[in-house]
């Protein structure tokens, strides 16, 4: 039996929940997830494999970048289109409790001209009426861009078991490109990292996480099994040092107990983990 291949882009804006949409078709946590805005920085590839064919799922960061020309958010635009360009097929996820036309349709507009399948996920239909979707569907469907519709809630992983048998029926015999355990294009050592990034995001104000960059300086597997891992925090600008440790360190503690945690989760082993401030490039 020949191998089959599909590679499918995840659009769509900030906290729509592409990332929870990925993580739910692999069954694993390899794209962090937030109520912040902005939590995915850069492309992850979440691989899933059914039968004979290999899905894989580009997570991107939100698109309300796809128009922007601010200079700072160039780099998450460039993402965005190169994730576009390598796919097959493009998934463009909606928050229906924050549906807009106007914004919806400039949005695959854009991306139609790169004149690829494109498929709208209305998400998270467990925080509204079913009823209202219908309306939408119809009115975007006018426009003849659209293939296919679905209706999910990534979060509580329903409908996503129709939204996979569609996607594996548009994969083309092809080989795989990840052997058959991988889950992710990104090692360990970056997800850890962006265990800790996520972490801040949760307990600092919404300025400060995005001047900070997480680097590892130890992963090691240790005899018993556990892993130490030693992190930088790096700043920008040493005058946020005092409130990422907060009174009497009780930030960082939080930030380090809440990495620690998930990275646990997703490695299923004990993790020793250390973290410690310094300035960038220092
Ligand atoms: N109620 C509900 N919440 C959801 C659902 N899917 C995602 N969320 C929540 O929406 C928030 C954003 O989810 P993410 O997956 O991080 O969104 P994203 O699109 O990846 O966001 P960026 O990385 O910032 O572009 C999180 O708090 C999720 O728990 C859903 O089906 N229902
Ligand atoms: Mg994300």
């Amino acid at each position: 039996m020949a191998n089959k291949l599909i590679k499918i882009a995840l659009i769509g804006n900030t906290n729509a929940g592409k990332s929870t949409l990925m993580n739910s078709m692999i069954d694993k946590t390899v794209s962090i997830i937030n109520k912040k805005i902005n939590t995915t920085q850069n492309i992850i590839m979440g691989i899933v494999n059914i039968d004979d064919t290999q899905i894989i799922f580009y997570d991107t960061p939100g698109s309300n970048f796809l128009n922007s020309s601010v200079s700072s958010q160039k780099r998450l635009k460039i993402d965005i289109w190169t994730a576009i360009d390598e796919v097959e097929c493009i998934l463009y996820i909606i928050d229906v409790s924050k549906y807009n036309y106007n914004s919806v349709c400039s949005d695959i507009k854009k991306i139609n001209e790169v004149k690829k399948p494109i498929i709208v996920i209305f998400n998270k239909t467990d925080l509204i009426d079913n009823k209202l979707i219908l309306p939408y569907i119809e009115s975007l469907n006018n426009l003849n861009i659209v293939e296919a519709f679905f209706n999910i809630s990534a979060k509580y992983r329903k409908g996503l078991n129709k939204l996979s048998i569609f996607i594996k029926s548009k994969a083309k015999n092809n080989k795989w490109i990840f052997n058959k355990g991988e889950v992710s294009n990104k090692d360990p050592i970056f997800m850890a990292n962006e265990c800790t990034r996520n972490a801040i995001l949760k307990y600092l104000h919404k300025e400060i996480p995005y001047n900070i960059t997480v680097r590892n300086l130890l992963f090691k597997s240790l005899n018993n099994n556990d892993i130490k891992i030693k992190q930088s925090i790096d700043l920008t600008n040493m005058r946020y040092k005092p409130i990422i440790l907060g009174n009497k360190g009780e930030t960082i503690k939080k930030i380090r107990e809440c990495s620690q945690n998930e990275i646990s989760n997703i490695m299923k082993s004990k993790i020793h983990l250390y973290l410690q401030v310094n300035k960038l490039n220092d």
